[in-house]
Protein backbone atom coordinates (compact mmCIF):
# COMPACT_ATOMS: atom_id res chain seq x y z
CA UNK A 1 0.00 0.00 0.00
CA UNK A 2 2.48 2.63 -1.05
CA UNK A 3 0.95 6.09 -1.29
CA UNK A 4 1.38 7.53 -4.33
CA UNK A 5 -0.47 10.73 -3.82
CA UNK A 6 -0.92 13.05 -1.06
CA UNK A 7 -2.87 16.35 -1.66
CA UNK A 8 -4.14 19.41 0.79
CA UNK A 9 -7.59 20.35 -0.01
CA UNK A 10 -8.73 23.52 1.39
CA UNK A 11 -12.75 24.66 1.09
CA UNK A 12 -14.36 26.77 2.78
CA UNK A 13 -18.82 26.04 2.85
CA UNK A 14 -19.53 28.42 5.58
CA UNK A 15 -16.69 28.00 7.68
CA UNK A 16 -12.73 26.73 6.29
CA UNK A 17 -11.70 23.41 6.38
CA UNK A 18 -8.26 21.63 5.46
CA UNK A 19 -8.53 18.26 4.54
CA UNK A 20 -5.54 15.99 3.12
CA UNK A 21 -6.65 13.35 0.67
CA UNK A 22 -3.83 9.97 0.56
CA UNK A 23 -4.33 8.01 -2.83
CA UNK A 24 -2.50 4.39 -2.62
CA UNK A 25 -0.97 2.44 -5.68
CA UNK A 26 -3.95 -0.07 -5.87
CA UNK A 27 -6.09 3.20 -6.05
CA UNK A 28 -7.61 3.03 -2.03
CA UNK A 29 -8.10 6.80 -1.03
CA UNK A 30 -8.32 8.19 2.53
CA UNK A 31 -9.26 11.64 4.24
CA UNK A 32 -7.87 13.30 7.21
CA UNK A 33 -9.22 16.63 8.34
CA UNK A 34 -6.13 18.79 9.50
CA UNK A 35 -8.55 22.13 10.37
CA UNK A 36 -7.06 24.53 12.97
CA UNK A 37 -9.93 27.20 12.81
CA UNK A 38 -8.64 30.35 12.54
CA UNK A 39 -4.99 29.51 11.78
CA UNK A 40 -5.80 27.06 8.70
CA UNK A 41 -3.22 28.34 6.55
CA UNK A 42 -0.27 27.20 8.80
CA UNK A 43 -1.10 23.49 8.94
CA UNK A 44 -1.43 23.96 5.11
CA UNK A 45 1.76 24.82 4.76
CA UNK A 46 3.15 22.44 7.79
CA UNK A 47 1.43 19.08 5.30
CA UNK A 48 2.58 20.44 2.01
CA UNK A 49 6.21 21.75 2.66
CA UNK A 50 7.02 19.07 5.17
CA UNK A 51 4.20 16.58 5.18
CA UNK A 52 3.29 15.76 2.00
CA UNK A 53 7.49 15.35 -0.21
CA UNK A 54 8.34 12.94 3.33
CA UNK A 55 5.07 11.04 2.37
CA UNK A 56 4.68 9.80 -1.03
CA UNK A 57 6.35 6.91 -1.12
CA UNK A 58 5.93 5.32 2.46
CA UNK A 59 3.86 2.11 3.04
CA UNK A 60 0.46 3.11 4.42
CA UNK A 61 -0.28 -0.06 5.80
CA UNK A 62 2.23 1.13 8.48
CA UNK A 63 0.24 3.74 10.46
CA UNK A 64 2.01 3.89 13.83
CA UNK A 65 5.42 3.74 12.42
CA UNK A 66 4.57 6.48 9.94
CA UNK A 67 3.28 8.39 13.22
CA UNK A 68 6.46 7.90 14.83
CA UNK A 69 8.15 8.85 11.72
CA UNK A 70 6.44 12.12 11.60
CA UNK A 71 6.22 12.89 15.16
CA UNK A 72 9.79 11.54 16.59
CA UNK A 73 11.48 12.30 13.16
CA UNK A 74 10.62 16.37 12.38
CA UNK A 75 12.76 16.94 16.32
CA UNK A 76 9.96 19.46 17.19
CA UNK A 77 7.13 18.01 18.94
CA UNK A 78 4.02 19.05 19.83
CA UNK A 79 1.84 21.96 19.78
CA UNK A 80 -1.54 22.55 17.59
CA UNK A 81 0.08 22.71 14.32
CA UNK A 82 2.57 19.90 14.10
CA UNK A 83 -0.65 17.80 15.51
CA UNK A 84 -3.32 18.76 13.37
CA UNK A 85 -1.12 17.68 10.67
CA UNK A 86 -0.18 14.26 11.98
CA UNK A 87 -3.82 13.59 12.67
CA UNK A 88 -4.67 14.51 9.43
CA UNK A 89 -2.25 11.38 8.02
CA UNK A 90 -3.07 9.28 10.93
CA UNK A 91 -7.14 9.53 10.11
CA UNK A 92 -6.27 9.06 6.09
CA UNK A 93 -4.35 6.06 6.96
CA UNK A 94 -6.91 4.07 9.43
CA UNK A 95 -9.40 5.30 6.37
CA UNK A 96 -7.47 3.38 3.64
CA UNK A 97 -6.99 0.82 6.23
CA UNK A 98 -10.98 0.22 6.86
CA UNK A 99 -11.61 0.33 2.86
CA UNK A 100 -8.95 -2.31 2.09
CA UNK A 101 -10.19 -4.30 5.22
CA UNK A 102 -13.72 -3.80 4.00
CA UNK A 103 -14.11 -2.47 7.36
CA UNK A 104 -15.20 0.41 9.29
CA UNK A 105 -12.87 2.03 10.46
CA UNK A 106 -14.55 1.13 14.62
CA UNK A 107 -13.76 -2.24 13.69
CA UNK A 108 -10.64 -2.17 13.38
CA UNK A 109 -10.21 -0.50 16.49
CA UNK A 110 -12.20 -3.36 18.60
CA UNK A 111 -15.52 -3.39 17.40
CA UNK A 112 -18.47 -1.83 18.93
CA UNK A 113 -18.33 -0.98 22.58
CA UNK A 114 -22.22 0.29 22.76
CA UNK A 115 -25.00 1.01 20.46
CA UNK A 116 -24.43 4.55 19.83
CA UNK A 117 -22.93 7.68 20.94
CA UNK A 118 -24.99 10.42 23.02
CA UNK A 119 -24.51 13.58 22.26
CA UNK A 120 -24.95 17.20 23.39
CA UNK A 121 -25.91 20.37 21.39
CA UNK A 122 -25.11 23.82 21.93
CA UNK A 123 -28.26 25.85 23.08
CA UNK A 124 -27.93 29.85 23.85
CA UNK A 125 -30.01 32.83 24.44
CA UNK A 126 -28.96 36.25 25.01
CA UNK A 127 -31.99 36.09 27.36
CA UNK A 128 -33.92 33.65 29.54
CA UNK A 129 -36.45 33.49 26.79
CA UNK A 130 -34.15 32.89 23.85
CA UNK A 131 -32.38 30.33 25.56
CA UNK A 132 -35.70 28.54 26.59
CA UNK A 133 -36.86 28.53 22.64
CA UNK A 134 -33.18 27.67 21.83
CA UNK A 135 -33.47 24.44 24.64
CA UNK A 136 -36.91 23.47 22.79
CA UNK A 137 -35.55 23.43 19.48
CA UNK A 138 -32.65 21.41 19.83
CA UNK A 139 -34.83 19.20 22.09
CA UNK A 140 -37.30 19.11 19.22
CA UNK A 141 -34.21 18.19 16.96
CA UNK A 142 -33.79 15.04 19.35
CA UNK A 143 -30.64 16.25 21.47
CA UNK A 144 -31.09 14.70 25.06
CA UNK A 145 -28.26 16.63 26.26
CA UNK A 146 -27.61 20.04 26.10
CA UNK A 147 -24.85 22.90 26.42
CA UNK A 148 -26.42 26.03 28.17
CA UNK A 149 -25.16 29.32 27.68
CA UNK A 150 -26.65 32.81 28.09
CA UNK A 151 -26.01 36.48 27.57
CA UNK A 152 -25.40 38.46 31.05
CA UNK A 153 -26.78 41.47 31.68
CA UNK A 154 -24.62 44.79 30.90
CA UNK A 155 -22.66 43.09 28.59
CA UNK A 156 -23.56 43.10 24.56
CA UNK A 157 -21.69 40.28 22.96
CA UNK A 158 -20.54 37.30 24.57
CA UNK A 159 -18.55 34.06 22.11
CA UNK A 160 -21.09 31.01 22.03
CA UNK A 161 -24.39 33.49 22.47
CA UNK A 162 -26.60 32.95 19.01
CA UNK A 163 -26.83 36.91 17.70
CA UNK A 164 -30.37 36.43 17.67
CA UNK A 165 -33.73 35.56 18.52
CA UNK A 166 -34.13 33.01 16.03
CA UNK A 167 -31.38 31.17 17.38
CA UNK A 168 -32.76 27.04 16.35
CA UNK A 169 -30.37 24.90 15.60
CA UNK A 170 -28.93 25.40 12.17
CA UNK A 171 -28.58 28.92 13.38
CA UNK A 172 -25.47 29.12 15.61
CA UNK A 173 -23.20 32.13 16.72
CA UNK A 174 -20.24 32.87 15.26
CA UNK A 175 -20.15 29.26 13.81
CA UNK A 176 -21.76 29.70 10.41
CA UNK A 177 -21.10 31.46 8.64
CA UNK A 178 -18.01 31.75 10.81
CA UNK A 179 -16.85 35.00 11.26
CA UNK A 180 -14.77 35.68 7.99
CA UNK A 181 -13.10 39.50 7.58
CA UNK A 182 -9.68 40.77 7.89
CA UNK A 183 -9.40 41.32 11.68
CA UNK A 184 -11.02 39.51 14.84
CA UNK A 185 -13.79 41.02 16.38
CA UNK A 186 -14.11 42.39 19.82
CA UNK A 187 -16.18 41.24 22.58
CA UNK A 188 -16.14 42.59 25.60
CA UNK A 189 -16.00 40.58 29.14
CA UNK A 190 -17.25 41.20 32.61
CA UNK A 191 -16.43 37.74 35.29
CA UNK A 192 -18.04 39.12 38.37
CA UNK A 193 -21.03 39.98 36.21
CA UNK A 194 -21.18 36.44 34.73
CA UNK A 195 -21.05 34.78 38.43
CA UNK A 196 -23.83 36.96 39.60
CA UNK A 197 -25.63 35.91 36.24
CA UNK A 198 -25.24 32.03 35.80
CA UNK A 199 -26.87 30.39 38.90
CA UNK A 200 -30.14 32.10 38.25
CA UNK A 201 -29.60 30.83 34.73
CA UNK A 202 -29.33 27.04 35.68
CA UNK A 203 -31.85 27.67 38.58
CA UNK A 204 -34.60 28.49 35.36
CA UNK A 205 -34.04 26.24 33.31
CA UNK A 206 -34.18 23.21 35.86
CA UNK A 207 -37.31 24.54 36.99
CA UNK A 208 -38.38 24.64 33.52
CA UNK A 209 -37.02 21.36 31.93
CA UNK A 210 -36.50 19.04 34.84
CA UNK A 211 -33.97 17.25 36.83
CA UNK A 212 -33.40 14.63 34.16
CA UNK A 213 -31.64 16.36 31.38
CA UNK A 214 -28.00 16.67 30.91
CA UNK A 215 -27.11 20.24 31.20
CA UNK A 216 -23.28 21.04 30.36
CA UNK A 217 -21.98 24.59 30.66
CA UNK A 218 -18.05 25.97 28.90
CA UNK A 219 -16.52 28.65 31.11
CA UNK A 220 -14.25 29.49 27.44
CA UNK A 221 -10.71 29.44 30.67
CA UNK A 222 -12.43 32.90 31.98
CA UNK A 223 -12.12 32.25 35.48
CA UNK A 224 -9.51 32.44 37.95
CA UNK A 225 -9.41 29.24 40.28
CA UNK A 226 -10.93 30.28 43.07
CA UNK A 227 -13.74 32.22 40.83
CA UNK A 228 -14.50 28.38 39.51
CA UNK A 229 -14.33 27.13 42.52
CA UNK A 230 -17.17 29.74 43.67
CA UNK A 231 -19.12 28.92 40.24
CA UNK A 232 -18.65 25.17 40.95
CA UNK A 233 -19.94 25.34 44.18
CA UNK A 234 -23.20 27.88 43.33
CA UNK A 235 -24.07 25.29 40.14
CA UNK A 236 -24.15 22.13 42.40
CA UNK A 237 -27.80 22.17 42.56
CA UNK A 238 -28.48 22.44 39.20
CA UNK A 239 -26.46 18.61 38.80
CA UNK A 240 -24.47 19.50 35.89
CA UNK A 241 -22.96 16.72 33.24
CA UNK A 242 -19.77 18.88 33.11
CA UNK A 243 -18.21 22.67 33.78
CA UNK A 244 -15.78 22.82 30.78
CA UNK A 245 -12.59 24.78 30.44
CA UNK A 246 -13.48 26.70 34.08
CA UNK A 247 -9.64 28.02 33.98
CA UNK A 248 -7.33 28.50 31.57
CA UNK A 249 -5.80 24.99 30.51
CA UNK A 250 -2.38 25.84 30.43
CA UNK A 251 -2.24 26.12 34.58
CA UNK A 252 -3.13 22.46 35.48
CA UNK A 253 -2.17 23.09 38.80
CA UNK A 254 -5.27 25.43 39.26
CA UNK A 255 -7.47 22.86 38.94
CA UNK A 256 -5.98 21.12 42.52
CA UNK A 257 -7.83 24.52 44.05
CA UNK A 258 -10.87 24.18 42.04
CA UNK A 259 -11.30 20.46 43.03
CA UNK A 260 -10.81 21.12 46.86
CA UNK A 261 -13.91 22.87 46.55
CA UNK A 262 -16.27 21.33 44.36
CA UNK A 263 -17.75 18.37 43.03
CA UNK A 264 -18.80 19.64 40.08
CA UNK A 265 -17.76 17.46 37.04
CA UNK A 266 -15.02 19.25 34.93
CA UNK A 267 -13.94 18.68 31.46
CA UNK A 268 -10.82 19.97 30.02
CA UNK A 269 -8.62 19.57 26.92
CA UNK A 270 -9.83 21.23 23.83
CA UNK A 271 -6.53 23.00 23.01
CA UNK A 272 -4.44 19.98 24.44
CA UNK A 273 -2.55 18.13 21.95
CA UNK A 274 -0.72 15.00 23.28
CA UNK A 275 -0.85 12.74 25.91
CA UNK A 276 1.82 15.01 27.92
CA UNK A 277 -0.57 17.73 28.40
CA UNK A 278 -2.74 15.19 29.92
CA UNK A 279 -0.08 14.23 32.66
CA UNK A 280 -0.62 15.85 36.00
CA UNK A 281 -4.44 16.20 35.65
CA UNK A 282 -5.20 12.74 34.39
CA UNK A 283 -2.85 11.23 37.22
CA UNK A 284 -3.68 13.77 39.78
CA UNK A 285 -7.42 12.84 38.84
CA UNK A 286 -8.26 16.52 38.08
CA UNK A 287 -10.94 15.99 35.73
CA UNK A 288 -13.53 13.78 34.69
CA UNK A 289 -13.96 14.42 31.17
CA UNK A 290 -10.85 14.35 28.27
CA UNK A 291 -12.58 17.31 25.46
CA UNK A 292 -9.64 16.59 22.76
CA UNK A 293 -10.48 16.25 19.31
CA UNK A 294 -8.77 13.53 17.08
CA UNK A 295 -8.27 16.53 14.63
CA UNK A 296 -6.17 18.17 17.36
CA UNK A 297 -4.36 15.41 19.40
CA UNK A 298 -2.30 13.57 16.62
CA UNK A 299 -5.33 11.55 15.33
CA UNK A 300 -7.11 8.20 16.23
CA UNK A 301 -3.89 6.53 17.19
CA UNK A 302 -2.82 9.19 19.56
CA UNK A 303 -5.97 10.33 20.89
CA UNK A 304 -6.98 6.36 21.61
CA UNK A 305 -3.58 6.26 23.99
CA UNK A 306 -4.96 9.39 25.84
CA UNK A 307 -8.73 7.69 26.29
CA UNK A 308 -6.76 4.53 27.67
CA UNK A 309 -4.96 6.56 30.19
CA UNK A 310 -7.52 8.31 31.11
CA UNK A 311 -9.60 5.02 31.65
CA UNK A 312 -7.58 4.06 34.29
CA UNK A 313 -8.63 6.84 36.48
CA UNK A 314 -12.65 6.36 35.74
CA UNK A 315 -12.04 9.65 33.50
CA UNK A 316 -13.87 9.05 30.39
CA UNK A 317 -14.29 10.71 26.56
CA UNK A 318 -15.84 14.06 26.11
CA UNK A 319 -14.69 15.04 22.52
CA UNK A 320 -14.29 18.10 20.99
CA UNK A 321 -17.15 18.54 18.32
CA UNK A 322 -17.89 21.81 16.95
CA UNK A 323 -18.41 22.62 13.43
CA UNK A 324 -14.57 23.28 13.25
CA UNK A 325 -13.60 19.77 13.07
CA UNK A 326 -14.75 18.90 10.03
CA UNK A 327 -17.12 16.01 8.82
CA UNK A 328 -14.09 13.83 8.27
CA UNK A 329 -12.47 14.54 12.36
CA UNK A 330 -16.14 14.05 13.42
CA UNK A 331 -16.47 10.70 11.44
CA UNK A 332 -12.91 9.82 13.33
CA UNK A 333 -14.13 10.92 17.07
CA UNK A 334 -17.50 8.50 15.85
CA UNK A 335 -15.58 5.58 15.09
CA UNK A 336 -13.19 6.01 18.45
CA UNK A 337 -16.11 6.98 20.55
CA UNK A 338 -18.05 3.57 19.52
CA UNK A 339 -15.20 1.61 20.15
CA UNK A 340 -13.86 2.77 23.15
CA UNK A 341 -15.01 1.50 27.28
CA UNK A 342 -14.90 4.87 28.63
CA UNK A 343 -16.69 7.07 26.38
CA UNK A 344 -18.70 9.97 28.16
CA UNK A 345 -20.55 12.08 25.42
CA UNK A 346 -20.07 13.68 22.36
CA UNK A 347 -20.62 16.80 21.18
CA UNK A 348 -22.08 17.38 17.93
CA UNK A 349 -23.51 20.95 16.41
CA UNK A 350 -24.17 19.79 13.25
CA UNK A 351 -22.85 21.45 9.41
CA UNK A 352 -24.08 23.60 7.19
CA UNK A 353 -26.39 22.43 4.07
CA UNK A 354 -23.22 23.74 2.16
CA UNK A 355 -20.60 21.34 4.32
CA UNK A 356 -22.94 18.44 3.90
CA UNK A 357 -22.54 18.72 -0.11
CA UNK A 358 -19.13 18.92 -0.19
CA UNK A 359 -18.33 16.16 2.59
CA UNK A 360 -20.52 13.24 1.85
CA UNK A 361 -21.05 11.24 5.22
CA UNK A 362 -22.57 7.96 6.49
CA UNK A 363 -23.43 8.78 10.15
CA UNK A 364 -26.70 8.28 11.40
CA UNK A 365 -28.10 10.81 14.48
CA UNK A 366 -31.17 9.28 16.07
CA UNK A 367 -33.08 9.52 19.13
CA UNK A 368 -30.25 11.64 20.99
CA UNK A 369 -27.36 8.85 19.39
CA UNK A 370 -24.60 8.97 16.79
CA UNK A 371 -23.05 6.24 14.75
CA UNK A 372 -20.35 6.40 12.58
CA UNK A 373 -22.32 3.58 10.14
CA UNK A 374 -20.70 0.62 8.68
CA UNK A 375 -18.82 2.08 5.59
CA UNK A 376 -15.41 0.76 5.22
CA UNK A 377 -12.99 3.10 6.43
CA UNK A 378 -14.37 6.48 7.83
CA UNK A 379 -16.90 6.71 5.82
CA UNK A 380 -16.52 10.26 4.41
CA UNK A 381 -16.19 11.08 0.77
CA UNK A 382 -16.00 14.63 -0.21
CA UNK A 383 -16.77 16.00 -3.62
CA UNK A 384 -13.85 18.14 -5.62
CA UNK A 385 -16.29 20.11 -7.60
CA UNK A 386 -18.71 20.61 -4.94
CA UNK A 387 -15.35 21.68 -2.70
CA UNK A 388 -14.10 24.07 -5.28
CA UNK A 389 -16.71 25.94 -5.22
CA UNK A 390 -15.72 27.40 -1.97
CA UNK A 391 -12.61 28.56 -1.96
CA UNK A 392 -10.53 30.11 1.43
CA UNK A 393 -11.71 33.19 3.53
CA UNK A 394 -9.58 34.42 6.03
CA UNK A 395 -11.70 34.40 9.32
CA UNK A 396 -11.24 34.87 13.05
CA UNK A 397 -11.90 33.68 16.68
CA UNK A 398 -13.13 36.68 18.50
CA UNK A 399 -11.17 38.14 21.44
CA UNK A 400 -12.51 39.80 24.41
CA UNK A 401 -11.65 42.94 26.50
CA UNK A 402 -12.67 44.12 29.96
CA UNK A 403 -14.36 47.33 30.45
CA UNK A 404 -11.22 49.37 30.71
CA UNK A 405 -9.49 48.03 27.72
CA UNK A 406 -7.49 44.94 28.77
CA UNK A 407 -7.53 41.91 27.05
CA UNK A 408 -8.68 38.83 28.52
CA UNK A 409 -8.33 35.26 28.63
CA UNK A 410 -10.59 34.15 25.65
O1 LIG B 1 -12.20 26.78 17.48
C1 LIG B 1 -12.62 27.01 18.77
C2 LIG B 1 -14.03 26.51 18.96
O2 LIG B 1 -14.17 25.24 18.43
C3 LIG B 1 -14.36 26.43 20.41
O3 LIG B 1 -14.39 27.70 20.92
C4 LIG B 1 -15.69 25.79 20.63
O4 LIG B 1 -15.35 25.90 22.99
C5 LIG B 1 -15.84 25.34 22.03
C6 LIG B 1 -16.62 24.13 22.25
O5 LIG B 1 -16.67 23.69 23.38
O6 LIG B 1 -17.14 23.59 21.29
MG1 LIG C 1 -15.23 24.52 24.67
Amino acid sequence: MIIDRAEVIVTSPDRNFVTLKLTTEEGLSGLGDATLNGRELAVVSYLRDHVVPILVGRDGSCIEDTWQFLYRGAYWRRGPITMAAIAAVDMALWDIKGKAAGMPVYQLLGGASRRGLLAYGHASGKSQEELFDSIRAHLEKGYHAIRVQTGVPGLKAIYGIASNATNVVGQRYDHEPAQRGAYPREEDWDTRAYLRHLPGVFEAVRNEFGPELPLLHDGHHRMTPIQAAKLGKALEPYDLFWLEDCTPAENQEALRLVRQHTTIPLAIGEIFNTVWDYQQIIREQLIDYVRSAVTHTGGISHLKKVLEFAAQYQIKSGMHGPTDISPVGMAAAMHLGLAIHNFGIQEYMQHSENAHRVFQQSFTWRDGMLHPGDKPGLGVELDRDEAGKYPYQRAYLPYNRLADGTIHDW
